[in-house]
Parts: structure tokens; C-alpha cells; sequence
């Protein structure tokens, strides 16, 4: 394949209710979408990092300069080959996977739709439909969480996934359970504390939970392992991960039990699959993680999911819990089982809502 044009929008959106993690809370989203033109067809992507350097190094500025300055110009009028190699003809850009993982996101997409098949199949997903979770943030009350609690249980998601923090964690998670004694439940503190704190961490292990997402630094993989000698409760890794390098080194030193596969983090489809075939091979489940996605960065996710090491339900749910509106049309729509049907539909899957697009759009530029 040869990339023609490659347009960038930054778009701008509120959020239906605010995000609060370990880092901050969100009330609007940013968010940088990548559209690569070949021969007459198109393809979208994602960029899914936030609007400030606080989950990992990137932001969207950041992202914005690195696309149009450095990565594009590398990629446009070049004979590309298939999706699957595109990351070897990439330049040799330290870090910054989100910003390359919605480009190589996008052409995957392009691939897919000049094949006629949707992406899912694309990438070899064998799943019709995919289980989902949901990820609540911190609340200003424990009764309001409690009470966004109970309504994504009625609606038939099949876990729940709260964040904690220091202040924000045994106690409310105690209050949790009390209310909820069966729901299938786990706790992500974005790296929110130290080992140091293990026996503090490890009063977690009374509640039952599924797991505890990424409890440590962001880049220790290490503490993770001593962490997890500690608890009962198995360390999922979100952060650490972002090559399948990281997973085989993670499962080897028994740093986790489960992983979190981000397709923006491990830096787009390619090293997803790397990452879900190594997890496979070490008898560790996966899920897929989401970053407030709109609908674009979204149904990547739910394609990804389709891979068959994705056994627990993912932080992928319905647009209508993000946005009023999607960029997306129809919007991602969770059935009252709390799954996700996959589309027959070639590429992504759903089509983008332009003039809804425009009225979002901050900025637009095209290269090439
Ligand atoms: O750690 O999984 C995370 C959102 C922003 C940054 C980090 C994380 C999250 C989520 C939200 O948990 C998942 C979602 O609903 O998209
Ligand atoms: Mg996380």
C-alpha cells in the first residue's frame, strides 16, 4: 500500500460525567484522530492520549507534532507494504506508542476496508460478540459510587472496575462490598503506590476482588513481582506493559496474572497481538483497557477483544456512558446480557458521523 494524504483532526468533546483517577480528574477529552487516505479508500484511527503527560509520557500536542513532523513525512507516498509491517517502516521513535498506534490503528482499518472484511476478522478475532466491563472513577461520595454502581449492574455489564488512591481505597471498597457481596469487582490505582505500602494493599485481599490493576510505578515491573509474592489477590499490569517484551518479562517474574492490553499503549494492532500471543503461551488471561475513547479509538477496541486469549470482560462499553453524542454512527450499544455484538460491516465497523465530526473539530491539517 501507498499512504496518499494523512489528515489530522483534534477534536474536543465533554465528557458525560467526569473521570477521576490516581492522577486527576477529566471533564472534557481531547483527543487526536488520524485519517489516512489511499487509492480513493480511507482509514481511521485513534491517538489515545490524554491532553496532559499524567498516564504516560504522551499528550496530544505532544502527539500532533510528532505525527506531522516526524512520522508522517516517513510514511506518505511510501510504499508501505501490508498493516501488519508497518511499524517496521516507521522511524526509530523512542516511546510515544500511542501517537504511532493510532496511525498503525488507521491503516489496519484502510487494509481491512480495501479487503472488504471487517477488522475484526482482520486481525484474526474469532469472537461475534465481546463481554464488557465498565471502569468508574472516583467519586465525590461513596454513596454516589455506590449509586453509579448499581446502575451499570442493572444494565448488565459484567464487571465493575472502581479506581482507588490513597484515601480512596479499603474503606470504600469495604462499603462496596457490603452492597454489592457478588459482583464481579476489581480495583486500578494507576500507580497511585509504593511497595512500601504492601500490608496496607494486602488488607485488599479480604474483598474477593478479581484483581488489582496496576498498583505500583508505572515502569516497574520488579516491585510488581515482590507486590505479588505478598497478596493473594492477582496484580494485573496496565502501565508496565508496552511491548511483548514487558509481558514475557512480567509472567516470568510472576510480576502479574492477568494483563491489560491497551491498543494505544503497545503502540497499535501489531504489538497487540504480540502481547495477547505471549500472554496465551504463559496461561495468563488478558482484557482489553480503554482511554475515554470516542467512537473511532472504541470500536478498534471491541475488534481487539475479539482475539480469543481475551477471556475477562474489558473496560470497552457504550458510548452513551462517555458522550451524548458519538462521532460514530450507530453508537457502540451494550445488550442487556452486557456484550458488545461485533458488525459484519468492512474496516471498523460504523460509520463516522462528519457533520457531527466537524462541529467537534478544534483543528485539521493534511500531509502529502
Ligand atoms: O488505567 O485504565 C486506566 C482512563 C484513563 C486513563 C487510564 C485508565 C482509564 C480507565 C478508563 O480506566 C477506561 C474506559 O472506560 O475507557
Ligand atoms: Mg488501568
Amino acid at each position: 500500500m501507498i499512504i496518499d494524504r494523512i489528515t489530522l483532526r483534534e477534536i474536543r468533546m465533554p465528557l458525560v460525567h467526569f473521570f477521576e483517577t490516581s492522577f486527576g480528574r477529566t471533564t472534557h477529552r481531547r483527543i487526536l484522530l488520524v485519517e489516512v487516505r489511499s487509492e480513493g479508500a480511507a482509514g481511521w484511527g485513534e491517538v489515545t492520549a490524554g491532553e496532559l503527560p499524567f498516564y504516560n509520557e504522551e499528550w496530544v500536542d505532544a502527539s500532533w507534532l510528532l505525527l506531522r513532523e516526524i512520522i508522517g513525512p516517513k510514511v506518505i507516498g511510501r510504499q508501505i507494504g501490508a498493516a501488519a509491517n508497518v511499524s517496521r517502516v516507521l522511524p526509530p521513535v523512542r516511546g510515544h506508542r500511542m501517537t504511532a498506534g493510532g496511525l498503525e490503528a488507521a491503516i489496519w482499518d484502510l487494509e481491512a476496508r480495501k479487503l472488504g472484511v471487517p477488522l475484526w476478522k482482520h486481525i484474526g478475532g474469532s469472537r461475534v460478540d465481546v463481554a464488557c466491563g465498565v471502569s468508574i472513577g472516583i467519586q465525590d461520595t461513596v454513596d454516589e459510587l455506590l449509586g453509579l454502581i448499581e446502575r451499570e449492574v442493572t444494565a448488565g455489564y459484567r464487571r465493575v472496575k472502581i479506581k482507588i488512591k490513597p484515601g480512596w481505597d479499603i474503606d470504600v471498597v469495604r462499603r462496596v462490598r457490603e452492597k454489592f457481596p457478588d459482583v464481579p469487582l476489581m480495583v486500578d490505582a494507576n500507580s497511585a503506590y509504593s511497595l512500601t505500602d504492601a500490608d496496607h494493599l494486602k488488607q485488599l485481599d479480604a474483598f474477593n476482588l478479581m484483581m488489582i490493576e496496576q498498583p505500583l510505578a508505572h515502569d516497574d515491573i520488579i516491585d510488581h513481582a515482590k507486590l505479588q509474592e505478598k497478596l493473594n489477590t492477582a496484580i494485573c499490569l496496565d502501565e508496565c506493559i508496552r511491548c511483548a517484551r514487558h509481558a514475557e518479562q512480567a509472567i516470568e517474574m510472576g510480576a502479574c496474572r492477568i494483563i491489560n492490553i491497551k491498543l494505544g499503549r503497545v503502540g497499535g494492532f501489531s504489538e497487540a497481538l504480540l502481547v495477547h500471543n505471549v500472554a496465551r503461551a504463559g496461561g495468563i488471561p488478558v482484557w482489553c483497557g480503554g482511554m475515554l475513547e470516542s467512537g473511532i479509538g472504541r470500536a478498534h477496541n471491541i475488534a481487539l477483544s475479539t482475539l480469543d486469549n481475551f477471556k475477562l470482560p474489558g473496560d470497552v462499553s457504550a458510548s452513551k456512558r462517555y458522550w451524548q453524542r458519538d462521532i460514530i454512527h450507530p453508537p457502540v450499544e451494550v445488550l442487556a446480557s452486557g456484550v458488545i455484538e461485533l458488525r459484519e460491516t468492512p474496516g471498523f465497523g460504523y460509520e463516522i458521523d462528519h457533520d457531527y465530526l466537524k462541529t467537534v473539530t478544534l483543528r485539521e491539517e493534511t500531509l502529502g
